[in-house]
């Protein structure tokens, strides 16, 4: 039996409509594949969030996943979660992922309980959390939303409890941040995207993945209230953040 993961080839073909890009059916299909070949260190931060959410997790807390996709944020938690009564809620507003996310979750037999829910971060309600992830999530809420969201996980999180966040960065010299965007795109190619790929679905993200800079993520972090905030893993313009409240 073949067991490797389906390939991403959506940008594969010239496209004659370039429409902006949505995490639909064929997307859930190749996503494992797309995410691992394009986001870099997307596998250093997943096994990162899993220890990270070990050291913070609090006995009878809730423990988040906004934007969780096909999960992996929240099972790499789940295989490492010793702490009793924790309870991991996974969100993300994609039809086609949390049905594919459900099936992934049955055949998963990890002690501590996991809700799926499919809903927009917008909606939901965050509350007796000890670790709260966001991981490459922020970059597509709309700018003037994304303060109420970090406020609303603010106030969600318990005392001592930490947000780990991970974004695409942008970078404020013109010049700097085309040189990351090069790089990015060289990584992208060394991983098997061609040139029409790599610009095919450049354009569909345009409108939809809006990077914002280190320092204000960093800014906006300290100025929510979080007592500490550091970052703790960037690979080219791909970088993670925690804040502790
Ligand atoms: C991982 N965290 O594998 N509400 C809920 N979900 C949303 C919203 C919203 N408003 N906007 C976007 N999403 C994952 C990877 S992917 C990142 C996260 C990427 C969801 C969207 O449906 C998608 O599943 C996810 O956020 C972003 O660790 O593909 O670059």
């Amino acid at each position: 039996m073949d067991t490797k993961p389906p390939q991403d080839k959506i940008f594969a073909s010239p496209l004659s409509e370039l429409v902006d890009f949505s995490f639909d059916e064929n997307v859930v299909d190749v996503f494992p594949d797309m995410i691992n070949r394009s986001v870099p260190g997307y596998s250093t931060i997943i096994n990162l969030i899993g220890i990270i959410a070990q050291h913070y997790a609090k006995p009878a807390t809730h423990i988040y996943d906004l934007g969780c996709s096909l999960g992996a944020a929240s099972l790499s938690m789940r295989h490492r979660l010793t702490e009793d009564n924790c309870k991991i809620i996974s969100v993300d507003n994609a039809e086609a992922m949390i049905e594919r996310l459900n099936k992934i979750v049955q055949r998963d037999n990890s002690k501590t309980p996991m809700q799926t829910l499919c809903a927009d971060i917008n909606d939901v309600t965050i509350s007796n959390a000890s670790v709260i992830v966001m991981n490459y999530t922020l970059q597509f809420i709309p700018l003037e939303k994304r303060q109420a969201i970090l406020s609303k996980i603010y106030d969600g999180l318990n005392q001592g409890g930490c947000f780990i966040l991970s974004e695409k960065l942008a970078y404020p010299a013109e010049q700097e941040n085309e040189m990351l965007i090069d790089l990015h795109h060289a990584f992208k190619k060394a991983n098997g995207y061609s040139d029409l790929e790599i610009a095919q679905k450049r354009s569909a993200l345009e409108n939809v993945l809006i990077p914002e800079t280190k320092e204000t993520h960093l800014q906006r972090l300290k100025e929510t209230g979080f007592s500490q905030v550091f970052p703790i893993f960037q690979c080219l313009n791909f970088a993670s953040f925690i804040a502790v409240k």
